[in-house]
């Protein structure tokens, strides 16, 4: 039993041990292991804890039973800009980050506006939670999606011991095994590196968990960061028959959520929490880690028409709209922390964050990688004492892009109050989410003061973190 000697070596009793006792939670002298799952495209209300009728999330809602439970967790609305700033603590804005890397590819279309100019790289002056974790003297490792840059920018180049799955692309070409094909994503040939041996049958999100636990089972006694990528459940919308099976013969008029196939790719990820769950207490390292789970961005409103769907892939009602608008369904996601020793179980914070918020919550005080400039908080303090309500500051939102929900757009909220400010003309509208939390009653004309306090908030923070904004595209034609 390889991690014998180093819970030893952290001054836990050796008679604990041999009677089978749980270890203790994490001391000044043993860093916490910490695991990271992040989910792809999982919307706000995507599970059971947060009020889902037709998905199944029984592994998922007893971590949130363990731990705290946010419900004003936010993204960014698409997956590369929350990805650079949940690694590096800082804004996507600030990063240059703002769409994801194919997005910004893309040539422009006859629209009123040119994008607001994107890095496609996350930059390796850039230092990530996995380097500064690294300088503590944790093996650190990537299992699943990257998303952050082509090879000179890969998990290895920003403090990565192991990288499984990760690359520059953003989606799987199937999730079934050998995960490669020339049709989805046509010219391109996609793959998933790391997972060639495989069998007939294999599902990718097994398979990631898989490799996950491989991490965990290798770690050999040594402090972990896994972060636990997966694809699930962003397209293409593909699940295993028997679930979808389940969900179509479960799935009612009126539900919230009306894709079963959607439902049981929810339901696999689940299933691969509660692996990995199950694993980290059969080693004795449940008292020992912290578990994050959280999403990248809103959940997709539009249909995976490539996998032969008519339903859209989910709704993020009560909020509105989804990935890609600055609307609540698009950016605010599920987040769960379980830390031993610190988060309060079973409880709730209802106080606005930001996945910024993780890497000052997770880094280590004694890496030797000094310190940088940060646009998150660390959330201990909530995590101790999630019914206080405070104010870790505005929360700001940049999209100087297109996507199908969405014009470009910035959006600030502070306290109950959001303003969105619409880039082709200027318009803003102003939401109390207290009173209005699906957005519907825009109150800037009734409440002009606010708006401008606001919008000058706004303009002033895109300033400072020099925000890229979008130009008159000249060659736009009006449609007649
Ligand atoms: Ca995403």
């Amino acid at each position: 039993m390889s991690r014998r000697p180093f819970l030893l070596a952290a001054g836990l009793l050796a008679a604990s041990l041999a009677a089978g006792a749980a270890p203790a939670a994490p001391s000044p002298d043993r860093p916490p292991n910490l695991l990271l799952i992040l989910a792809d495209d999982l919307g706000w209300s995507d599970l059971g804890c947060y009020g889902a009728d037709l998905h199944e999330t029984p592994r998922l809602d007893a971590l949130a039973r363990e731990g705290v439970r946010f419900t004003q967790a936010y993204a960014m609305s698409v997956c590369s800009p929350t990805r650079a700033m949940l690694l590096t603590g800082r804004h996507a804005a600030r990063l240059g980050m703002t769409i994801w890397i194919e997005g910004s590819l893309q040539k422009n279309p006859n629209r009123r506006l040119l994008d607001g100019e994107s890095r496609h790289d996350l930059p390796p002056v850039e230092t990530t939670l996995a380097t500064q974790l690294r300088g503590a003297g944790y093996l650190t490792a990537l299992v699943g999606k990257w998303h952050l840059g082509d090879a000179n920018h890969a998990p290895e180049t920003h403090g990565f011991d192991v990288n499984i799955g990760g690359t520059h692309w953003g989606a799987p070409a199937s999730f079934w095994w050998p995960y490669a094909n020339a049709e989805r994503f046509a010219p391109q040939y996609r793959y998933v590196p790391h997972l060639e041996f495989g069998r007939p049958g294999e599902y990718l999100t097994d398979r990631l968990t898989d490799e996950a636990l491989r991490v965990i089972d290798r770690a050999e006694g040594r402090p972990f960061f896994l972060y636990l990528a997966h694809h699930a459940p962003h397209t293409p919308i593909e699940a295993k028959p028997e679930l979808v099976t389940h969900f179509e013969a479960k799935l009612r008029p009126g539900m919230r959520h009306q894709n079963a196939v959607y439902a049981a790719m929810v339901k696999s990820l689940d299933e691969s929490v509660g692996r990995i769950l199950d694993r980290l207490r059969e080693r004795g390292l449940a008292d020992t880690t912290v578990v994050v789970f959280t999403s990248d961005n809103g959940g997709y409103t539009g249909t995976d028409r490539k996998s032969g769907q008519k339903v859209p892939v989910t709704s993020n009602a009560p909020l509105r709209s989804g990935k890609g608008s600055l609307y609540e369904g698009g950016i605010r996601v599920p987040l769960l922390i379980r830390w031993p020793g610190v988060s309060v179980p079973g409880t709730v914070c209802e106080t606005p964050v930001s996945l910024a918020d993780l890497h000052p919550t997770l880094r280590s005080e004694r890496s030797t990688v000094p310190r940088v400039v940060l646009d998150g908080t660390d959330l201990r303090p909530l995590l101790r004492q999630p019914g206080v309500r405070a104010d870790r500051g505005p929360l700001f939102f940049h999209y100087p892009h297109y996507y199908e929900t969405t014009t470009p757009v910035s959006a600030v909220r502070t306290g109950d109050w959001k303003l969105l400010e619409y880039l082709e003309d200027g318009r803003v509208e102003l939401f109390n989410l207290a009173a209005d939390p699906g957005e519907a009653e825009n109150l800037a004309a009734r409440e002009p003061q606010r708006a401008a306090e606001l919008r000058a908030r706004l303009d002033a923070w895109r300033r400072e973190v020099g925000a890229k904004m979008p130009t008159p595209n000249p060659a736009f034609r009006p449609k007649k």
